[in-house]
């Protein structure tokens, strides 16, 4: 049996669902093994709290990387998440360069916005440097927010097909080799993906629900690693993703009262199916 490791790179929201929390419950279920390199410690995320603490990990990454260096230790994939500084960008870049075994592969999820605006506590510096990791990017998953600041476009709230493809096409030449478009479709009115590999665009599109949740980005990106990393093509991973994001939403409409993330735990059994199926 082939058996795979992965790095992710996010920082540990205590509580919060999303980052680490989910990368990591969902990666391993998919049957990989999952290592991390913590970017920060927050005692939540800073979508909807106020007053959380921030431990800025930055200055642990090169020691950390240095170990693993010694011990001979590389990965099957790397997958970047929520950075927790400017700073951390460069090194987290160097981490993409030399932490990986040959073919490994690169997965970029530019976690820094929604909604139109960036993430509490981002600003124009920290999104020219996450810019620097596209080029290093197989897979670069922006949701339509992060891929008009990545592509310097300003953000409008007309998500046609071709404002969707012009952002996407501006990602692919600033050097990602596939751009996953996360929470759009070019079907009205739903949702979904739409992948660009340089050559041809493809859509999922899947109902659009109503209640939106916090960190919903990092599970899907974590479900698509979990997938791609078990020989799934993109597509099918990503449609995957797709399908167990909406999963979790669907559960999390059983608990109203439930508002800072997507209950994605109760359903984790159906992307193992999904994953481990044909
Ligand atoms: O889900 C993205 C995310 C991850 N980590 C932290 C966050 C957010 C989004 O707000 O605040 C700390």
């Amino acid at each position: 049996m082939d058996f795979k490791r992965i790095l992710t790179i996010q920082d540990i929201s205590c509580v919060g669902q999303c980052s680490l929390t989910v990368a990591l419950p969902i990666i391993s279920a998919c049957g990989i093994e999952t290592s991390v390199l913590p970017t920060a410690v927050l005692s939540t995320h800073t979508g909807g709290f106020t007053g959380f603490t921030f431990r800025d990990l930055t200055d642990d990454i090169p020691d950390i990387q240095k170990h693993w260096q010694k011990e001979g230790i590389t990965f099957d994939a790397l997958y970047t998440g929520y950075l927790g500084s400017t700073k951390q960008v460069a090194y987290v870049a160097d981490v993409l360069d030399s932490m990986g075994n040959e073919k490994a592969v690169k997965i970029v999820d530019p976690a820094m916005a929604d909604g139109g605006k960036l993430y509490y506590g981002f600003d124009d510096e920290f999104v020219s440097a996450m810019r620097t990791l596209i080029p290093r990017a197989d897979y670069l998953l922006p949701n339509i927010t992060e891929a008009c600041f990545l592509a310097g476009v300003p953000f409008e709230e007309r998500h046609d097909r071709e404002f969707c493809e012009m952002l996407i096409k501006k990602l692919y030449d600033m050097g990602a080799k596939n751009v996953i478009l996360t929470g759009e479709s070019f079907t009205e009115g739903m949702t979904g993906f739409i992948a660009y590999d340089g050559e041809k665009f493809c859509d999922y599109a899947h109902e659009r629900i109503a209640r939106g949740c916090h960190g919903t980005g990092d599970i899907y990106a974590s479900a698509f690693t979990g997938a791609l990393m078990n020989g799934k093509d993109a597509y099918t991973a990503a449609k995957i993703a797709a399908d167990f994001v909406v999963e979790a939403i669907k559960c999390s409409q059983l608990d109203p009262d439930h508002k800072y993330g997507a209950r994605f735990e109760p359903v984790l059994y159906k992307l193992c199916e999904m994953v481990k199926g044909e």
